[in-house]
């Protein structure tokens, strides 16, 4: 026969594999300052600035410059490597310009103002699945990244199950 105890010790089974289900999908969207306190400036080494971060698809980029000084192009790898502006498309020039990273893969962005860009004002990124991200889930027998998260779900979903019938049952 169930105490009371046992009861409340099932049923924070179930609440715990509940959120290991939830926490990936919860994973919060950052919000990157690029250039950091210095912003989006000449004389930057932004490739430095991107060691070491990982950009996912929901996360953004916030562009922080004087409007009127710079501006910010969203430019392919040749015209990032050229630092040349792109022949369609206005820049964005709000001085706080915020972008949303809603696909996966390489994006430039650039500098329009002249001179700018050669003296560094150019940042490139990769943009990752963010379901591919490895998961801090503390239940997971595993630790492979792609596979941990799905392993770990059918697991949670296997401990509701457990915590469900316990209750039931007890
Ligand atoms: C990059 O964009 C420029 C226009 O800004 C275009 O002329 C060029 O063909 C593009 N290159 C690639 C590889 O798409
Ligand atoms: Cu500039």
């Amino acid at each position: 026969m169930a105490t009371f105890a046992s009861k409340m010790v099932v049923s924070m089974f179930a609440v715990v594999a509940t959120l290991a289900v939830l926490a990936p999908t919860m994973a919060s969207a950052k919000q990157y300052v690029v250039g950091d306190d210095k912003g989006w400036t000449k004389d930057f080494d932004y490739t430095t600035w991107t060691a070491g971060k990982q950009f996912f698809v929901g996360d953004s980029l916030v562009f922080n410059y004087p409007a009127g000084k710079h501006n910010v192009f969203k430019v392919n790898g040749t015209d990032f490597m050229q630092c040349s502006k792109p022949l369609v498309g206005a820049p964005l020039t709000t001085g706080s310009d915020e972008i949303e990273l809603k696909t996966t893969g390489r994006k430039w962005y650039i500098c329009g103002v002249s001179g700018h860009c050669a003296t560094g004002q150019k940042l490139a990124i990769t943009v990752s699945d963010g379901s591919a991200a490895p998961a801090p889930t503390p239940v997971s027998p595993t630790t492979g990244a792609a596979s941990g998260s799905i392993v770990s779900a059918g697991f949670a979903a296997a401990m509701v199950v457990v915590g469900v019938l316990g209750m039931v049952l007890f």
